[in-house]
Parts: C-alpha cells; structure tokens; sequence
C-alpha cells in the first residue's frame, strides 16, 4: 500500500537489511541536495556510466572517496574527464555511522562504519536500475542507502539469482536503508520512481537522488 493509512515502521526486510523510514528531516535532506548540487558539477562531472556491452546506465552517477566505474574503483575518473574525485567529507561518514546504529539499534556497530566512498545516483522521471550486486568492494562492511525526492520501488532480493524471491519496498523522501551481514551481497534494484512524488520540502523538485556508502576496502 503506497498511501500513508499505515504507518511506516522500521522494518527488518532480510536478516542484516532493514528499512528505516523518514531518517532524515527536511533540513537535513535540503543540506544534502545542495551539496550534490555542487558535486555534480565538478571536480568530476555527474554522468551516465558506460556498462561493457555499451549500453549506458540511465541514472546518472558522482563518486565521492573512490570513483566508480562499471566495475571497480579508482581515484581518478578515467570513464569521465580523468579528474580527481572529490573527498567524502567527514559529515558525511558520520552520517553513515549514525545511519548504521539506527538501522541496527546497536552504537557499537555505527562506531565501527567506516565508509570510504559514497556513489550519488539521480533518477529522473525515466531511470531505472536492474538488479545487481555491490560487489566490487574488498570488505563485506553495510551498504548505508538515503533516498530524498521522488518515491520509488526498492526491489531487495536474494543473494543467489536476480530473480524471486524478493521484496519490494517503497522508498520516500529521508528513507534509510542499510544492507549488511547475510544480505549485504543481495541482489536489488529499483524498477521505477514516481514521478511527481517529491515533497518540496527535500529541496527538490523533481527526480530522486539516491547515495550509497560503501567501505571499498582499497588502499
Ligand atoms: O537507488 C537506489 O535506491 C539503489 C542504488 C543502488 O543499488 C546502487 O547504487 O548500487
């Protein structure tokens, strides 16, 4: 049910991947929007990653710590201009290390999170992504997943096939979702947004942003 009859609760999806709704409040979401406002432009651009067969991915993408290509990590953007990429910030980290407690109710595994990369994905009316596996990082350490703009279908899957069984979730504006432990190498995707969902308040108008951090575990 997509209305707000039901209250949305904190959710435990799969063992280790829980959904915690409304995370984040307005002015934090509208912080977050002007920041990726400013990373989008540069010192690496916002673009559409190339997939090997060609075919390009229609959310566009920023890296911030490590940039990411399909499919690994480097410093520089080699797929985008060769820039460096910028450096995640501290706030954001810590950010991600309060993400990890909520998800979990445990201080202790927040205090451990230490993220070294952040990939900000933007939806427009159109994008999509199939269902996949984060899988080029070295470390086995949580996804911390935020969501501002426009809602969306978050398919979380398995971690054997691309394939049922899964879940579907409907993320809103400061939803968080953290995936670690048994799911941390599950199959997910989102099929579609809704269009025209944002609250204004996020600071966007239209579209969705999505930011995943991830430890890569590279040196
Ligand atoms: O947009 C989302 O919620 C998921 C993003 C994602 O799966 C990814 O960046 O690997």
């Amino acid at each position: 049910m997509s209305g707000m009859l039901l209250p949305r609760e904190h959710n435990e999806v799969a063992p280790g991947a829980v959904h915690v709704p409304d995370w984040l409040d307005g002015a934090e979401q509208r912080r977050i929007v002007e920041a990726c406002r400013r990373w989008a432009v540069g010192p690496v651009p916002m673009r559409s990653a190339r997939l090997p067969g060609g075919r390009r991915m229609s959310v566009q993408t920023v890296c911030l710590g490590w940039h990411w290509q399909p499919y690994k990590y480097s410093r520089t953007a080699d797929d985008a201009g060769g820039g460096q990429v910028a450096e995640l910030p501290e706030w954001m980290a810590e950010l991600g290390r309060r993400a990890v407690s909520a998800a979990y109710r445990d201080e202790d595994a927040g205090r451990e999170y230490c993220p070294d990369t952040a990939l900000i994905n933007y939806y427009d009316d159109a994008a999509a992504m199939g269902m996949h596996q984060d899988k080029d990082e070295k470390t086995d350490a949580p996804v911390v997943s935020l969501s501002i703009g426009d809602n969306c279908v978050f398919r979380f899957g398995n971690t054997e096939t691309r394939t049922k069984p899964y879940t579907d979730v409907e993320l809103h504006s400061g939803d968080l979702f953290v995936f670690g432990g048994p799911s941390r190498f599950a199959y997910h995707g989102v099929p579609k947004t809704y269009p025209g969902t944002s609250d204004p308040e996020c600071g966007m108008k239209q579209g969705r942003i999505n930011i995943t951090m991830r430890r890569t575990g590279m040196e």
